[in-house]
Parts: structure tokens; C-alpha cells; sequence
């Protein structure tokens, strides 16, 4: 397959002035006309000189009829598109018309035009428009957009404001220039939960979420996120909303979580749908982070785009910042912070370690739709979340307001990015840039020494070399440090040092005796902080830091330490961090859901992780044991407090999603997963019985199947939600995270077998092949049989829906941390997918990747 290069971008030979489609829908032969007004780009001679060919993007199109200026053309298009010769061409600008039909219901893939549940939706991001209709479908190439959709449906959607509507008809037309990427439509049986917004000046939006016929029950929680991010949006970074409709429909089947289609949102329904009986607080949290998401693009990646797809992380870094401050704001700054470092970690910071790291600006690819990363994503967050530590608060709101007024309606790129804040501050980013073109993590090594009252701390900066980048020169890092004085107090508060060198001292002077350094405060840079730390002074930060992110990051190291020691020596529970762990449950002022999430242990990847980070082979089935251990005697050491803090976090009243409540939930729930292992899973019976709402119900069932119960159970919420095709995507993939690691693969495929597991739909796919790499131990079980089973059902789904199969692949990316048994047995599936015959360049592209 074909390589495509950052460095050899080229301009386009013509830009487009405005298009103007017409569908007439059908199943199997949905004609599309297009008219597309073109001319010669300024920005290329050739062009003005007449001598550029104009190339268009197509694939699976059948080409009806084709002309320039009224005249039919004849021309023959090929796999990926078709060429109009220059000489063919106008001088000036011309109209390009073309009719051609494609099949929606065929539309395996879920991207172009396809139908879900008798419902036509488009996913156009990133080059889907090429399976509508020929056109130039790159981000550089904006243009407003008519559209007129024929069909006897009664719901007939596109991007932009309705202009006309007729029996059988509808009239779009969005006035602000856009990418292909973003065009959606959608037809179908529909019914809308309506509501209105008054914009800031005073401009009313129709707000509409689309949902199938019987779920509009579900629709109440993802409206008010909807407002609360618009007005969140004007507030925190002044911008308004833009056109006179706000469209969110909700689709069963789809890909990813969401797209940001202008005015016309479509979501995986499994980020819209909720009713307390059937949605989890961690469903509720995610729909508010995901609807904010994908609004908040309506200016960070719609009115100011990305020039070419090499710059993802310039819409996509920056619009998950903005999506985590506002969930922030919404709830808790801290506990927000701490779910998104135990995100990045688990996620980037593996594909960091590993061979699909890449730059958060990758600078080439075979398939682009294999970079929709947590390295792009959330890395790409972390480095704005840097800068905007190194410039303050009012130097980033600054740069932002010079970002919307200067590339308003234009295609930019991370240098643009970088040169509003270098304009705005006189800093020179240069150095700074190396977050974007240099691939994997940091290594942050720290020392100190303290004489006559003076403290100084060490810092030596190391990354490891990735593919294709062996040089790694030092980078900017921020890192915020506060000093706490032996009784526990701070002696100084949190300064920001920034580390330029490869290594680099700092000094604190006129303190009177050696203080506890808390380094990395917020974690304020995606760095792995290497310190010998005592387990005494853990045991204190975890007691006294004054920084939350810290003082939770205490508990954690505390816990991977004796994790470390129960596998590699077999040692028994160290008490100073059970007793830690105690005293801080027992604190009463401080925060639910932070205890919640002290009280949660390391995974076991995270774990295998470290190991393999301290140069040991990790052992999953080890790893699997001794954190089944660990909780047991965390159960036993809290044995008394559990009952209380049990009862003691039940939410009165009827069920809310707010943080509050849900954070009680989160330590009940915890509290529940321990005493389960005390009461051979009474209290968890009876919760299951009688919970009314989904929080309950399931992590009751999960903290049963966790102690090998529950058989009962499983059975019962099949019975009663088997109609749900959300709840019964949980109802499969608990069984398989909690099946027994000798019994994975078992399950897993078991579970294939059921008349429900419709392997088509990426929701129901996901809930069983994307359970199995999350039962660590499961999946890594010696067999070798859940590698097996999930290369048998990747390949199946390669030729239908490759996208999908190319992103459970990388399941497989953390083959070289294992022993060779293990290696031999990854390599050998990954080495199976890689010989099918016919497989798509998405999976050709990363199991390449993958096997060097
Ligand atoms: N921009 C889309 C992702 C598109 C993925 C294409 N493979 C959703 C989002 O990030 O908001
Ligand atoms: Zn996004």
C-alpha cells in the first residue's frame, strides 16, 4: 500500500466555490447528482496556467453520467477515483455535474452513506465523502453546502438550515464553508426530544436529539449536557453557535463514539440513550464529555479545520482538553484529573512503550483512520494542557481569541497553532514543538540532596528511542513542585519549574529542615516519574500532600510497590498500606469519589506494564493472583469499617447522575466489590434484587462474578433487559471480564454462539472481542486460545467492517513484553491476520506495524 507523507503536501489543484447535492434514496441504488462549482487555486501555477489535471477521490460508485459546463464528458474512472484532464478543463471556473448510484444497504463498512436499523446516516470523517460522490475530499477544500434529499421517509437531515421542504423532500443549505469530511445526512422513522438555547446574543437555536421510535424516554440527560456546553463554550472561550438548528441523532450502528458533522451530530446511540434504569453513572459522565466533544468541534475543528490529516491532533488535542475542563467544571477538577492520567496512562502511555507509537503529529501513514489514537487524542490534550501551564491562564485565553480571529474558516496546521501563542507571549515555541514530532514518553529520573537549609532537586530527562526515531533530544517539561515540611505542612506551595536540559537542577533555599518533595503535582506533564520513593514516605504524602492528584498518586505507587513485591517475591500485604489506605476511607472530609479511586488498585496490564518497565517478565496469571490477594486483604483489613461506609454512602431518594451522588455511588460500590469477598456475596445478592438503577444492578452482578457467583444473576438480567440492545451489550462483556482466566476464551466464544451477538453491529462486536484483552489474565491465559479466538473473528470482520477489526487489533501491540511462549503465540496470530488473502489496508498497515 501506498505511503503518504507529511513533507510532501501539495495545495490543491482547484478549490471548490459552493456544491449542491441532490439524493434520491434508496436502499440499493441511491443516485446522488452532484454539482460542484470549481476553480483553479490561486496557490498553484499550473493551475492558473491551465496545465493542472484535476484529480477527484471516488470509490464504489457506480458513474452514471458526468458533465462540465452542460456538457456531457466521458471519462473513466478508476479504483480510487477519476481523472479530468487539463485540456479538458476551462480556463476559469467551471461547473462539474455528476450522477452516480451507490447502495447503502450494502454498506458494510459504516462509512460513506449506509443504513442502521432501516435508517440512512453518513460517517464521512476522514474519507468517506469519496464513497458519495467524486469530489476532492481532503480538509483543505471547504465549501458551503446545498442539499436536497428525495425519499418517503418522514426524518430527512443535513448539515446547516432547513430551506425547503416539500412531501418526500427536504432543502438544506449550510452557509459556512466545510470539509466532505464533515457533510452528513441522515433519513429515517425518527422522533425528536425538542428543546431551545438562547445564545448570548440572543439568537434562539432549535435544539433536536433524533431517536428511534421508544427511546425518546432517554434523550433528557444528553439535552441538558447539550446547553450546558453551549453556555460553557460562550463563558470559558466566548463562542457562540452558529446556525439557527442543532441536530444530535443517535445510531445504533457505528463505529466510533460520535462525529461532529456541522449542525448535525450523529452518536453511537450508546453516548445519547440513558434512563437511570439502564445507563451507569460512568454512561452518564461519558455522554456529557462526549455530546460537550463534539460540540465544542463546531469551532475547534468545523470553523477552523485541519489543512491536511497529518494535523488530527490540531482539532482533536485541543477539543479533548476542552471537553475534560468542562467535565471538570461540571463535577470535580480533581477526580476528573485522576480518571484522565488513569486513562492516558493505560491507553498512550502503552502505545507510547510499544510498536504503534507515533508522533502526536505522525508524519506519515498508510490508512488514516489507524491514527484516530490515544496518542493523538489524549496525548495531543496533555500537550495543550502543557502549554497553557507554561503561558497562564490569561496568556492561553489570549492566544485562543488571536486562533478564532485569525484562521476563522481556514484549514490550519500546529504551526499556525503554535504561532498565535508565540505571537501573543514573544515565547519561543520552538523547543516546545518537540511534544508534537517526537514520539514516546519521557523519562523523568529525580534526585535530591539538602545542605544548610537548602534543597535541590535533580531532574534527568530520557526517552527510549521509537520507530523510526532513534534521537529523542530534550524536551520542555513543566513540573509543578511543592514542598511539605516532616509534620505535614506545606513550606512551599506549588511553583511551576520548567525543565529545558536534558538535565537540570532547582533549588529551594532558607528551609529549616529536609522537607518530602510532592514532584509532578496535577501530573503536570505525560511523563513517567522515576524517584526511589520509601513506602514511609509515600505512606505520608498519601496522608498529608495538599495536592489531590499527589496525594491519590501516593496511594497508587504505594500499591504498585506491594503488587511488585507480592508477585516477584511472593511478600505478604505490607500493613503501611493497608492502614494508609484505611485512614484515608475514614476520613469523612474528604470526597467520595476520591476515595473511591484510592481505594481502586493498579490493573493488571498497568501492572504487567511496570513490571516489564523494571526489566520483568510479567507473569498475567501472577499478576491476576496476587491483585486477587491484595483485595482480599484489603477486605480483611477494613473488615469493620465496610458495613458502615456500605451504608453509610447509600443515596437517598430517587436515582440523580449528578457527581454527588454518583461519587457516594463509586465508594459504595467499592466498599460493596470488598465486602463481597467477607459475606460470600450476600450483600451484593440482595443489592442486585432490589437496586433501581443500572449503577446498582450492575455492580452488584459484577462484584458476584468477581468471586465466582452470580450464575443466578446473569440469568435474571437477561430475562429482564434482553430487549435492550444497551444493557445487553454490558450483560455480555461482564461475563467475559469477570470469567475465570483458564475460562476466558471459553466464554468469550460461548458467548459468539448466543442468537443475540450480532456480529455486525460494532457496539455487540466490542462487548465480547473487546471484553477479552480486558480480562488480562484471560486473554494472556497460556492456551493461547483467546488470541486465538480474537484473530479468528478479526480476520471475519476485516472484509466487512475493517476499520473496526483494525482497531481491535491492537490488543496484540504489547507482545514483547511477554516470555516467548507467550510472544510466539501473539506474533502467530498477528503473523495469521497479516497472511489472510484480501486484507484491507487498515489491518495490512498495523499488523505491519505491529511485527516490525
Ligand atoms: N472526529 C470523530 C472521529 C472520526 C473517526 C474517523 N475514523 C469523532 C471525534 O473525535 O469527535
Ligand atoms: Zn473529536
Amino acid at each position: 500500500a501506498q505511503t503518504i507523507h507529511l513533507a510532501e503536501y501539495q495545495p490543491p489543484s482547484h478549490l471548490i466555490e459552493d456544491v449542491s447535492l441532490t439524493f434520491r434514496l434508496d436502499p440499493k441504488a441511491t443516485r446522488v447528482l452532484s454539482e460542484i462549482r470549481f476553480v483553479p487555486n490561486p496557490a498553484r501555477e499550473d493551475a492558473l496556467a491551465g496545465k493542472a489535471d484535476l484529480r477527484l477521490d471516488g470509490v464504489q460508485l457506480k458513474l452514471i453520467s458526468a458533465a462540465i459546463d452542460g456538457n456531457p464528458v466521458d471519462v473513466t474512472p478508476d479504483a480510487t477515483g477519476l481523472t479530468l484532464p487539463a485540456a479538458l478543463l476551462p480556463a476559469g471556473p467551471f461547473t462539474w455535474e455528476a450522477e452516480v448510484e451507490i447502495a447503502p444497504a450494502e454498506n458494510t463498512a459504516l462509512e460513506g452513506l449506509y443504513m442502521s436499523n432501516g435508517m440512512y446516516c453518513t460517517q464521512c470523517e476522514a474519507e468517506g465523502f469519496r464513497k458519495i460522490t467524486y469530489y476532492l475530499d481532503r480538509p483543505d477544500v471547504m465549501a458551503p453546502f446545498r442539499v436536497r434529499i428525495e425519499s418517503d421517509l418522514p426524518v430527512l437531515l443535513s448539515n446547516g438550515n432547513p430551506v425547503a421542504a416539500g412531501p418526500e423532500l427536504a432543502e438544506w443549505e449550510d452557509p459556512w464553508p466545510k470539509p466532505a469530511y464533515l457533510f452528513a445526512l441522515v433519513a429515517g422513522d425518527l422522533v425528536a426530544h425538542i428543546d431551545r438555547f438562547v445564545t448570548r446574543s440572543g439568537e434562539t437555536v432549535d435544539l433536536n436529539v433524533w431517536v428511534r421510535p421508544g427511546d425518546e424516554g432517554k434523550c433528557a440527560y444528553a439535552m441538558d449536557s447539550l446547553k450546558r456546553a453551549m453556555k460553557w463554550d460562550e463563558e470559558v472561550y466566548g463562542r457562540e453557535y452558529d446556525l439557527d438548528i442543532f441536530n444530535i441523532v443517535a445510531v445504533d450502528d457505528f463505529n466510533m463514539g460520535a462525529m461532529e458533522n456541522k449542525g448535525l451530530n450523529i452518536f453511537n446511540s450508546k453516548y445519547v440513550l440513558a434512563s437511570p434504569e439502564t445507563a451507569t453513572d460512568d454512561d452518564f459522565a461519558r455522554i456529557e464529555a462526549i455530546i460537550a466533544h463534539e460540540y465544542f468541534h463546531n469551532w475547534t475543528g468545523n470553523r477552523i479545520t485541519c489543512r491536511d490529516w497529518f494535523q488530527l491532533c490540531l482539532k482533536e488535542g485541543l477539543t479533548v482538553f476542552r471537553d475534560q475542563s468542562f467535565s471538570g467544571d461540571m463535577r470535580s477538577h480533581a477526580v476528573k484529573r485522576i480518571e484522565d492520567v488513569l486513562d492516558l496512562r493505560a491507553r498512550q502511555f502503552r502505545e507510547d512503550a510499544g510498536p504503534l507509537a507515533h508522533p502526536v503529529r505522525p508524519d506519515h501513514y498508510q490508512e488514516i483512520n489507524n491514527f484516530y489514537t490515544a496518542t493523538v487524542y489524549d496525548k495531543g490534550a496533555e500537550v495543550i494542557a502543557m502549554l497553557k501551564r507554561l503561558v497562564g491562564d490569561d496568556a492561553y485565553r489570549k492566544a485562543l481569541d488571536l486562533y478564532f480571529e485569525r484562521h476563522d474558516g481556514e484549514a490550519a496546521t500546529i504551526e499556525d497553532w503554535l504561532k498565535v501563542f508565540e505571537d501573543t507571549t514573544g515565547r519561543d515555541l520552538s523547543q516546545f514543538k518537540r511534544w508534537y514530532t517526537d514520539a514516546g514518553t519521557p523519562h523523568l529520573k529525580v534526585t535530591d540532596d539538602f545542605k544548610d537549609g537548602s534543597y535541590t532537586l535533580h531532574f534527568e530527562q530520557e526517552t527510549a528511542p521509537t520507530p523510526g526515531q532513534a534521537e529523542k533530544p530534550p524536551r520542555v517539561i513543566p513540573i509543578a513542585v511543592g514542598l511539605l515540611n516532616p509534620n505535614g505542612d506545606e513550606v512551599v506551595p506549588t511553583q511551576m519549574l520548567e525543565m529545558t536540559e536534558a538535565k537540570q537542577s532547582f533549588s529551594f533555599d532558607g528551609l529549616a529542615a529536609r522537607p518530602v518533595p510532592s514532584i509532578l503535582r496535577g501530573f503536570s506533564a505525560p511523563v513517567i516519574l522515576e524517584r526511589e520513593t520509601s513506602a514511609e514516605e509515600r505512606a505520608f504524602l498519601l496522608a498529608h500532600d495538599t495536592d489531590p492528584f499527589n496525594r491519590w498518586e501516593a496511594g497508587r505507587g504505594l500499591a504498585k510497590q506491594v503488587l511488585l513485591r507480592m508477585v516477584t517475591e511472593g511478600a505478604a500485604p505490607a500493613p503501611g498500606y493497608l492502614s494508609g489506605i484505611e485512614a484515608l476511607l475514614r476520613d469523612n472530609g474528604l470526597d467520595p469519589a476520591f476515595r473511591a479511586l484510592a481505594l481502586r488498585l493498579p490493573s493488571e496490564d498497568d501492572m504487567a506494564q511496570t513490571l516489564h518497565a523494571a526489566g520483568i517478565t510479567p507473569d498475567p496469571s501472577r499478576i491476576h493472583a496476587a491483585r486477587q490477594d491484595l483485595q482480599r486483604a484489603l477486605a480483611s483489613q477494613l473488615s469493620a469499617l465496610l458495613p458502615a461506609l456500605y451504608t453509610e454512602m447509600a443515596v437517598p431518594g430517587a436515582y440523580t447522575p449528578d457527581a454527588a451522588a454518583a461519587g457516594k455511588r463509586a465508594l459504595r460500590g467499592a466498599a460493596l466489590a470488598l465486602l463481597t469477598r467477607l459475606d460470600d456475596g450476600a450483600t451484593a445478592q440482595g443489592q442486585f434484587a432490589k437496586a433501581d438503577n443500572m449503577t446498582e444492578q450492575l455492580g452488584a452482578l459484577a462484584a458476584l462474578l468477581d468471586i465466582g457467583k452470580g450464575t443466578d444473576e446473569v440469568t435474571a438480567f437477561e430475562t429482564r433487559w434482553r430487549a435492550d440492545r444497551l444493557v445487553m451489550d454490558k450483560w455480555f462483556s461482564l461475563q467475559v471480564l469477570y470469567a475465570a482466566p483458564e475460562a476466558c476464551a471459553a466464554t468469550a466464544a460461548r458467548l459468539t454462539e448466543h442468537p443475540d451477538f450480532d456480529w455486525k453491529n460494532p457496539n455487540r462486536f466490542r462487548s465480547v472481542l473487546g471484553a477479552l484483552p480486558a480480562n488480562a489474565a484471560g486473554f494472556h491465559d497460556p492456551s493461547g486460545a483467546s488470541y486465538r479466538l480474537l484473530a479468528d473473528w478479526i480476520i471475519r470482520l476485516d472484509p466487512l467492517n475493517p476499520q473496526t477489526a483494525a482497531r481491535m487489533s491492537s490488543a496484540f501491540e504489547t507482545w514483547a513484553r511477554y516470555d516467548g511462549d507467550r510472544q510466539d503465540l501473539i506474533c502467530g496470530a498477528l503473523e495469521r491476520i497479516r497472511q489472510t488473502p484480501g486484507l484491507s489496508r487498515d489491518l495490512n498497515e498495523m499488523t505491519a506495524r505491529m511485527l516490525g
